[in-house]
């Protein structure tokens, strides 16, 4: 890759809740200070949803974390603070007042940042229409870019680090697996479950129990742990395990990201949520179940079909119904226990399938890149 000359850059990220605003945020940050030797500061409201995606980071006002200088966000904003050459709002946060004032006397000066809306994912098709629009603010003239990040070229593309589908490859899943303390039950499927509460769990738990195939599943501290245990009647905590018919159970530690990324790789099949953990997902390159962010009026069942319209598009795929089954009774609360027994036949294709959309996505430019080259644009 050319050497890319070095800008300074403010990433501003409000956390709404749970962790992909800062999931986001924090891998963008991680890349562009690392990969593309950028100088990167990322304001964050709640330091404490880094350090849980990131346990280096500490509870502090301001750090070094992984390259990345880490500010708290603070409602009150400082004033002797320097506008970067490049601000990016995390998800259509506002900036505050000051910083936008600054900016304003920066595009007086003769040298206005470039100013970018980093937008949530979606696979949408206005989505390329809307990537790269721009609109004049208007009571200081500063120019914004809309930044929509998606599954195609016309989109800005999706967070992929440079190495990591060499890493990926390269993994040592009997040493990733010891060092999170886990022993894979012997030809069992092993399945990572990341989600939202979820009444539907108690069908896939059942089905697992019942599986000709065993099941070694790993859940994580969180939201979907309260919905097994109260699916099971149990108090499962991390580091506990359980068994039942054909189910082998693990509660694992909530992993560092890098961690959690490895985590997709070893697993047969990925269930996932949100907004960051479904893209890596797509990079693991396995089967994988989404868990859409639930918005008001239904408008994620829309997101969610747009998704497997694309996802689908791509070939012959025999077991399109069956997927499409499974993800929408999956979101909308229903059994699953049918559809599952359905994609366990046909788990074949359906791993043929992530392959080749992992591979149509990775010829794709990243996220980061597309970002760059956006940043040292010669301004219109
Ligand atoms: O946590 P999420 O549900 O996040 C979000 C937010 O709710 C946000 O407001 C919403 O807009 C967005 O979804 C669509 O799911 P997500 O995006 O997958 O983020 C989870 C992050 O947590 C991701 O970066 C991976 C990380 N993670 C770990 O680091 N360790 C773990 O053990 C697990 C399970 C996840």
């Amino acid at each position: 890759m050319p050497a890319t000359e070095t800008k300074s850059w403010d990433i501003f990220c409000r956390v709404i809740d749970n962790y992909g605003d800062i999931g986001v945020c924090w891998r963008l940050a991680r890349q562009l200070a690392n990969e593309h030797h950028q100088q990167v500061r990322l304001w964050v409201d709640d330091v404490n949803s880094l350090i849980r995606i990131w346990p280096a980071a500490q509870d502090i006002e301001q750090q070094f974390c992984a390259g990345v200088e880490v500010r708290h966000w603070a409602d009150e904003f400082p004033t002797s603070i320097h506008v970067a050459q490049v601000v990016i709002e995390g998800f259509a946060c506002d900036i505050p007042a000051s910083y936008l004032q600054e900016m304003a006397a920066q595009k007086r000066a003769g040298h206005p940042p470039v100013w970018i809306n980093l937008e949530y994912l979606s696979a949408e098709k206005w989505v390329e229409d809307c990537h790269g629009m721009t609109s004049i603010h208007p009571a200081t003239g500063l120019r914004k870019v809309f930044f929509f990040p998606g599954f195609t070229p016309e989109t800005g593309g999706l967070l992929r680090e440079q190495d990591l589908l060499t890493n990926r490859d390269n993994v040592d899943k009997r040493l990733f697996l010891e060092q999170i303390g886990v022993q894979q039950k012997s030809d069992s499927l092993l399945i990572s479950l990341f989600a939202y509460e979820n009444p539907a769990i108690a069908s896939l738990l059942s089905a697992w129990i019942n599986s000709p195939t065993p099941i070694h599943c790993l859940v994580p501290h969180g939201k979907i742990l309260t919905s097994v245990n109260q699916a099971l009647g149990i108090s499962l905590q991390t580091g506990k395990q359980w068994h039942q018919g054909n189910l082998f159970l693990d509660v694992i530690p909530f992993l560092t990201q890098v961690e959690y990324d490895r985590s997709l790789w070893v697993c047969d099949i990925n269930f996932v949520r949100g907004e960051d953990s479904f893209v890596r997902a797509q990079w693991a390159g396995k089967p994988f179940v989404w868990h859409i962010y639930p918005q008001d009026e239904q408008a994620h069942i829309v997101k969610l079909d747009a998704f497997l319209d694309s996802f689908l598009a791509r070939d012959n795929n025999i077991f399109a119904d069956c997927l499409r089954n499974l993800w929408h009774h999956w979101n909308e609360f229903e059994d699953v226990k049918d559809d599952w027994a359905k994609a366990l036949e046909l788990l074949q294709p359906w791993q043929v399938a992530t392959g080749e959309w992992c591979e149509y996505l990775a010829r794709q430019a990243d996220l980061a890149a597309q970002l760059i080259a956006l940043a040292h644009r010669p301004a219109p």
